[in-house]
């Protein structure tokens, strides 16, 4: 076996393999994996051919390497970079790394640049580049410092040997960031950059179906947009690489990580706390947010990829949709009957069986006739219209030419081979050829399209699906070219193993850089497109839903939660997407009410309809060949038992509405998890069975079947029942008021046109919203504990009405709306 060894060890022969001692003092927790390769049982010989230690672990892992103890893992000293000379800079400083000896994947490169950018007090930038060549950057705008932060709330030291860099926070000495406990590594198409956790409380990292609070114990998050039905330890549709994590020790304190990063990649949480960052190209581009509380940290993060745009008042609305409606006909029949329930529907969606075909910008002939005739009525009765759009370009000449193709090709705007030739891949049209939407001739030619189609269909928002992208063919319908980009030196955990799976070839060329770079951020550019288009054409606020998302979507787009199973569990799940995205800045989010695929039941899919009604984004959906689930296909009692759901949630828009601002204005989160409330209470942190809208209300779902209590968490403070304290909004408002135990209460409400921001009134008082022109008529207060004798609304006796056992005063004033 040594003589085999030696001679597969490649680039450092010289170096000694660890000391069996030195091996035996790494802890379990602290083992860095050295041999992540999937696929591959490592051995003594594999191992030690990397000089790293091999100890079986005591536990066996499923595979080895792979999500268990690593066998294989870093010695104390394996080479890594040494910092050589640092200078200050105008934002912070700047320095020298170098190392000597080359890793076992190729193309190390020796030397780099370091640079510490103070920006803010809250945060700092870390970026690692090659100061020889310009590599691949993620092409988001992110805001630009000009002066250092000038009281930092961070500290950082700088190890030179082996370099490390440790992020302390300087209130409290905490450790947010110590990446001296395993080797950098910087080759072309392998980054490594491992760190120290807080602690293990660690939440974002999407997309990914799991709870919403991290487990740490070997978990390898793989990031790289992929079609596939949510599945755990399997990269999905979106790329996330953001964390929130909390401090150690339980103070409260919050703090958030974002490498700004495009590649494929694994990020690894082990249980030391650690995480290791592994992905295949780019840089390291890091930024660290100091927070200090969780929802500081979001409105930092936010604030570099951008705040979500403000969404259309009807977004809030009950959106209905299903695969397989089959004709417009049998679509309008379900508007029709929603009405004749009386059940809220604010927005009517078709997949894609409207096509002709299944190509883009088309309606079937025949059995879609009545389209636009559906979507004039729709609008008669002041609903909307919203239909699917995929990316793939049927290449294929349908009979009487097409135009987005033709007109693409003769602009363009196609991904090609790296021979010139334009790529083809299929989707449900066939074969078909994918625009660049990181080219502005792509987003012209996108717009066009939309207008042509909008001429004959008049919708009023875009669903856009299938933009990972999503192909029925791996890489291209002639394959791909076997190259370093097909097949890198290491391929992060990717279901189907291979960059190319189920999407195109990873060498495409694209306006910007290949799809190797820009594969994840594809679902973003066509939002962004769409956003524009429907900005531009409609001359109001877009609504796009996609199903691809990356940072920065918050501001082109919401999200759906994809392919949900109607399951129990699926239901439940769904709590820590809509929770994980609204920290990723897209709260216009939820998942598909009462599941999509697979047959629901009528009591799933009312407690689905209960949970979804405080979905930021209700949408019941459903796949081809199942059962209609639209509310009144059920019994009456279920029927209604939804219908009192939706009226619950519309009469609640005013709220969602201005929390919807606070995101578009702040930063922060519309559905929000329990912790960011009660940072201080440690049993809030692994709570994703209950979730609040904004900071007051508190929503606790029936989440399993045959029960009719639930058991949820209540924070310190004091708790009003909601149902018991409602009784009616709508407008003019009716005002509820919950006093807090020094006997005061706050609030807000923002108020516009809707669909512009045109008249766009925000006030507040530190007892009571108003807007100009809404009326108030109605004020209830709870928490009142002793009747009072004379009430006055500016300065006026208002009628007044006191409930003893509900502790409850209900105010009557004309004079309430103009204070
Ligand atoms: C720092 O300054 C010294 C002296 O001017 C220079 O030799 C060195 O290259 C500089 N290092 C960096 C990282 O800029
Ligand atoms: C950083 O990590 C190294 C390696 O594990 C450790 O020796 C050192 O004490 C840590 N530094 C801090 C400040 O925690
Ligand atoms: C759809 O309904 C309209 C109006 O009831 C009817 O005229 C038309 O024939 C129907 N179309 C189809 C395809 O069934
Ligand atoms: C693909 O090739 C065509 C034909 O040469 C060219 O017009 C088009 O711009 C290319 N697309 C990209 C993304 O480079
Ligand atoms: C209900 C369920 O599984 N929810 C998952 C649906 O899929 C998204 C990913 O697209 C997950 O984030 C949800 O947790």
């Amino acid at each position: 076996g040594r003589t085999q060894r030696r001679q597969s060890a490649p680039c450092y022969g010289s170096r000694a393999l660890p000391e069996p001692q030195a091996c035996g003092v790494v802890p379990e927790a602290w083992r860095f994996d050295c041999y992540p390769e999937r696929g591959v049982v490592v051995t003594r010989e594999l191992c030690e051919a990397r000089n790293c230690c091999f100890i079986p672990a005591s536990s066996s892992p499923p595979a080895p390497g792979r999500n268990g103890v690593p066998w294989c893992f870093y010695p104390p000293g394996f080479p890594s970079y040494s910092l050589v000379s640092v200078n200050a800079t105008d934002l912070g400083q700047t320095g020298t790394l170098v190392k000597t000896v080359k890793t076992y994947y190729p193309k190390d490169i020796l030397t780099l640049q370091l640079e510490l950018l103070y920006e803010t007090d809250n945060r700092l930038r870390v970026r690692i580049t090659d100061p020889s060549e310009s590599r691949f950057e993620v092409p988001i705008a992110v805001p630009k410092a000009t002066e250092k932060a000038s009281s930092p709330a961070y500290s950082v030291e700088l190890s030179n040997e082996p370099f490390g860099i440790i992020v302390k926070r300087t209130s409290t000495g905490a450790v947010l960031l110590n990446t001296t406990v395993a080797p950098l590594f910087y080759c072309d198409q392998f980054l490594q950059l491992s760190s120290s956790l807080s602690s293990q409380y660690i939440y974002g990292l999407g997309e990914h179906r799991s709870s919403f609070l991290h487990d740490i114990h070997w978990n390898t998050l793989t990031m790289w947009a992929r079609d596939v039905a949510p599945t755990e330890l399997t990269n999905l549709y979106g790329v996330h690489p953001f964390y929130l994590a909390m401090d150690e020790g339980g103070t409260g304190t919050a703090h958030g990580f974002f490498l700004l990063n495009s590649n494929a990649m694994d990020v690894v949480l082990q249980p030391g706390p650690a995480i290791t960052w592994r992905t295949i190209g780019g840089i390291l581009d890091f930024y660290v947010f100091l927070g200090p509380d969780p929802a500081s940290v979001i409105g930092q993060y936010l604030e570099v990829v951008g705040y979500p745009a403000m969404p259309v008042y009807w977004a809030l609305g009950y959106h209905l949709c299903r695969w397989g409606y089959g004709s417009s006909n049998a679509t309008w029949d379900v508007v029709k009957n929603m009405r004749n329930y009386r059940i809220p529907q604010d927005v009517q969606w078709n997949d894609i069986d409207y096509m002709d075909r299944s190509l883009d910008f088309t309606f079937d002939p025949t059995a879609f006739s009545t389209l636009p005739d559906m979507v004039k009525d729709l609008h008669s009765h002041g609903q909307r219209y919203v239909m699917i759009l995929d990316p793939g370009i049927s290449s294929v000449q349908p009979e009487g030419g097409y135009w987005p193709y033709d007109e693409g090709l003769r602009r363009g705007v196609f991904i090609n081979h790296t021979d010139g030739s334009t790529l083809i891949g299929k989707v449900w049209p066939g074969l078909t050829s994918f625009p660049d939407f990181s080219d502005d001739v792509t987003h012209e030619w996108w717009y066009d399209n939309l207008k042509r189609f909008h001429d004959k269909v008049p919708f009023d928002g875009l669903w856009i699906d299938m933009n990972e992208p999503s192909s029925f063919v791996d890489g291209s319908t002639v394959g791909c070219p076997d190259t370093e980009l097909e097949n890198p030196p290491y391929t992060p955990g990717i279901l189907g193993g291979l960059l190319r799976a189920k999407t195109l070839c990873a060498s495409a060329v694209q306006k910007t850089s290949s799809h190797y770079n820009m594969h994840s951020l594809y679902g973003l550019l066509e939002a962004k497109a769409s956003a524009r288009a429907l900005k531009r054409m409609l001359g109001k606020r877009a609504f796009v839903i996609s199903r691809s998302t990356f940072p920065s979507q918050g501001q082109y787009s919401g999200h759906w939660l994809g392919d949900n199973r109607s399951h129990w569990k699926d239901m439940y799940t769904s709590i820590a997407g809509m929770l994980t995205f609204n920290l990723l800045g897209v709260p216009l989010v939820g998942a598909d009410v009462c599941g999509f695929s697979e047959q629901t039941e009528e009591e799933l899919c009312v407690r689905w309809t209960q949970l979804g009604a405080f979905y930021p984004f209700t949408r019941n959906h459903n796949s081809i060949d199942q059962k209609p689930q639209d509310p009144p296909a059920f019994s009456p009692a279920a029927c209604s038992a939804m219908k009192q759901s939706l009226l619950l949630r519309s009469s609640l828009f005013p709220l969602l509405y201005t929390l919807f601002h606070r995101a578009h204005t702040h930063g922060h989160t519309v559905a929000r998890p329990l912790l960011f409330e009660f940072p201080k209470d440690v049993r809030t942190y692994g709570i994703d069975r209950q979730f609040l809208w904004g900071k007051s209300l508190m929503v606790t779902p029936v989440l399993d079947p045959g029960v009719d209590y639930v058991v949820g968490y209540f924070p310190q403070g004091l708790w009003y029942d909601y149902y018991t304290v409602r009784t009616h909004s709508g407008q003019p408002l009716h005002l509820v008021s919950s006093l807090s135990e020094d006997g005061s209460a706050g609030g807000e409400l923002f108020w516009d046109d809707g669909e512009t921001g045109s008249i766009n009134t925000i006030t507040f008082t530190s007892s009571l919203p108003i807007a100009s022109y809404i009326t108030v008529e109605t004020a209830s207060f709870y928490g009142v504990k002793v009747e009072p004798t004379r009430v006055m609304v500016n300065s006026h006796d208002a009628a007044f009405t006191y409930r003893a056992n509900q502790v409850r005063l209900g105010v009557r004033s004309q004079r309430l709306s103009v204070f």
